[in-house]
């Protein structure tokens, strides 16, 4: 029986009139008040995820300093805690990794103790939750709860939970424009201009039964890495919903020259909606495992965590008892932990792929009622079925390039769409964007297939092969960083528009073409390139 329970953010219109959020302004205003040094405040938990006020991290020329962080409130600069002290804590955050989800977790159940602990001081409820933002929840749910966008607390105070560096997809400093682009916000915001594309946050990540993968196909919950703290493959989940949701809700200033908090993960923890956005993901791994019956991976590399194979551990500050260690085998099994959340249901219901795409294929398929029976292949044979011949400059409204498909790979693949059923399920197709750099965390590309010239992106939604925010490409390109800046790698699964090419006879071709729309225009220095744009099989 679970100890405490985690609920909606909009539960009583999402104002301060919803206690759980209440408690967690006068929480958050009581970490704000202490130093930087203090394990306790709220700089050092967000420095815990990533930062840029240390000497060792403001070495990457394009990092955002925390000095020039437009307040409110002000982010202190000083005191740095002992060197010793912000090695350890400091900079953890677990990206581009099977440790995304698992290290994240532990992060949340800190913050929230602690939190917990100002309540309880303070004279609060000693079972107060950090409350999540399901920003797929009905009616306007995709916007934030207004108790983040208040100007001040119900006393009057300002209020701890509206910072100013927030900008919202429309990268605006109006408030009152901050939202996710869900399929419903996109539906029920301002246009978007018509030459450029706002790709849809989804759950589409959720359908994916397998945890763990490699760089190629990264599964549900990332590849399989030891500690990660930048570049590398995003996961299905961290890709989507949860970069895209950081770059939507950060944004950048009108003019370009200060990026949103919640954009860059060096950045993103001194955003308190940080939190409820993370305990969102956080809820839907618990979904995926427990509603939907999902298995974690049982290999000790992932269990036991990076520190069994000698690397850093996971460690948090914990009031009371000073320092926390956890493993992803402390975390990975959500029913003997001591909270839960008030909806575990998954969001949208039950979704077979596979089964749909039988069904488009023309496959005779079982149908039983509403449901449709299909197994999902487990296969692990992987195959590269072409690649771009050169590196993609992206610039200015975008970038088009070709992805030379090898005739023989095609054709197995087009032979396994043809004879698709239940007892031989379709290849997957998987496009990759590998080593994308660049120096703005705040851009979204959406890759479209086959578009045609002159063709506006947002009338052609089934050509859509994904959308990737580049949370965390400024670190990840950085020359002098933990990976020799070779950029953040990406994974869309892009088997419905091949399903739709392959019926329309567009798959019988040398070439696919690839087209890169950006959610706003792309400035020179920013510099975004894509090494290579690759299109791989997953098959049995
Ligand atoms: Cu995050």
């Amino acid at each position: 029986m679970a100890d405490f329970t985690r609920s909606n953010a909009w539960k009583n219109g999402g104002t301060f009139d919803n206690k759980d959020l209440y408690w967690y302004a006068i929480g958050v205003q009581a970490m704000m008040a202490r130093s930087l040094d203090n394990t306790a405040s709220w700089w050092f938990f967000a420095a815990i995820h990533g930062e840029y006020v240390t000497p060792e991290s403001l070495k990457n020329p394009r990092a955002f300093p925390w000095s020039e962080i437009p307040g409110a409130p002000a982010v202190p600069i000083v005191p740095l805690p002992a060197k010793a002290t912000y090695i350890t804590f400091w900079n953890q955050c677990q990206h581009g990794s099977w440790y995304f989800l698992p290290w994240h977790r532990g992060y949340l159940l800190a913050l929230e103790a602690q939190i917990r602990e100002e309540i309880k001081t303070l004279g609060g409820p000693s079972t107060w939750a950090l409350p999540y933002w399901n920003y797929f929840g009905p009616a306007q749910e995709y916007d934030i709860p207004p108790a983040f966008t208040a100007p001040t607390l119900p006393n009057g105070s300002p209020n701890p939970l509206l910072p100013i560096a927030r900008y919202g997809p429309m990268n605006s400093a109006d408030q009152a424009n901050i939202w996710v682009a869900t399929e419903a916000g996109i539906q029920n915001h301002p246009p978007i201009p018509t030459d450029l594309f706002y790709g849809p946050v989804t759950l589409d990540s959720m359908n994916q039964p397998i945890f763990a993968g490699d760089n190629r196909v990264p599964e549900f919950g990332g590849p399989q890495t030891g500690f990660n703290h930048s570049s590398g493959t995003h996961g299905d989940l961290e890709a989507n919903p949860h970069d895209l949701v950081h770059v939507y809700v950060g944004g950048t200033s009108p003019d370009g020259s200060v990026p949103g908090l919640m954009s860059v993960p060096a950045l993103a923890g001194l955003d308190p909606i940080f939190y409820l956005h993370h305990a969102n993901i956080d809820r839907l791994w618990a979904s995926w495992n427990v509603t939907l019956g999902n298995p974690n991976p049982t290999d000790p590399t992932w269990l036991n965590g990076p520190a069994a194979g000698g690397n850093q551990e996971f460690v948090m500050p914990w009031p009371g008892i000073g320092k926390w260690i956890y493993t992803p085998r402390d975390m990975g099994n959500f029913n003997q932990l001591d909270y839960t959340y008030d909806d575990l249901t998954r969001p949208g219901g039950a979704v077979n792929v596979i089964a749909e795409r039988l069904v488009n294929l023309g496959a005779a398929i079982k149908v039983e009622g509403s449901k449709m029976s299909a197994s999902v292949p487990e296969g692990k044979n992987i195959e590269l079925v072409g690649a771009s011949l050169s590196p993609l400059r992206v610039e200015g409204e975008g970038a088009h390039t070709l992805v030379r498909l090898q005739p023989e790979v095609r054709r197995q693949l087009t032979a396994s769409l043809e004879k698709a059923a239940v007892s031989s399920p379709p290849d997957r197709v998987i496009l990759n964007l590998e080593n994308v750099r660049g120096t703005r965390d705040t851009q979204i590309l959406n890759v479209f297939i086959n578009l045609p010239p002159n063709a506006k992106p947002a009338e052609h939604p089934e050509l859509l092969a994904g959308s990737v925010g580049l949370f965390g490409i400024t670190d990840a390109s950085f020359e002098l960083g933990d990976h020799g800046g070779e950029g953040l790698n990406f994974a869309l699964d892009i088997s419905k528009v091949v399903d739709k090419l392959h019926l329309g006879s567009a798959l019988d071709s040398d070439s696919l073409g690839v087209t890169i729309v950006p959610n706003k225009t792309i400035a020179d220095e920013d510099q975004i390139t894509i090494g290579k744009v690759s299109i791989f099989r997953k098959g049995l």
